[in-house]
């Protein structure tokens, strides 16, 4: 299975490959935001909405019946592979980020 998930703003397409999720891991030391969500989507999304976020760790719980966590990071696995760890009723999800605009940050504002 693969997908893509991009989201499209004037300087960025995050996208969110199959191939970057990760069940079961978690990277730490690099969270930015630590918001409480529905879904992994509205988690993914808000990365989005969040400049320098490049990727999310989504906690759904034991039984599903808690609240999900989306935590906001701004490093990815690639940059900090160490600090990508094994953790129970979570999932990493990794980014690739393209600027599409020249004069465009990367991260910036
Ligand atoms: C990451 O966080 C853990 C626990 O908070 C700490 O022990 C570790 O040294 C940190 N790693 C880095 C690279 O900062
Ligand atoms: C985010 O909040 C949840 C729920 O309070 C907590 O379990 C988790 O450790 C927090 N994550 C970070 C990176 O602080
Ligand atoms: C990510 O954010 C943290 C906390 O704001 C900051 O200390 C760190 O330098 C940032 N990391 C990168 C790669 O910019
Ligand atoms: C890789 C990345 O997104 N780095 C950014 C993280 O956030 C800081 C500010 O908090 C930026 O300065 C980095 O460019």
């Amino acid at each position: 299975m693969f997908y893509w998930f991009f989201f499209l703003d004037q300087c960025r397409i995050l996208a969110f490959p199959s191939t970057l999720f990760f069940v079961g891991e978690r990277l730490i030391n690099h969270t930015i935001a630590n918001i409480s969500v529905i879904d992994r989507e509205l988690c993914e999304y808000r990365c989005y909405l969040l400049h320098n976020c490049v990727s999310v760790n989504f906690y759904f719980g034991q039984n599903g019946a808690e609240a999900h966590n989306c935590e906001l990071n701004n490093s990815t696995s690639k940059e900090h592979e160490r600090d990508l760890v094994k953790a129970a009723s979570y999932a990493y999800h990794g980014t690739n980020v393209r600027a599409i605009a020249y004069q465009c940050q990367f991260f910036g504002v």
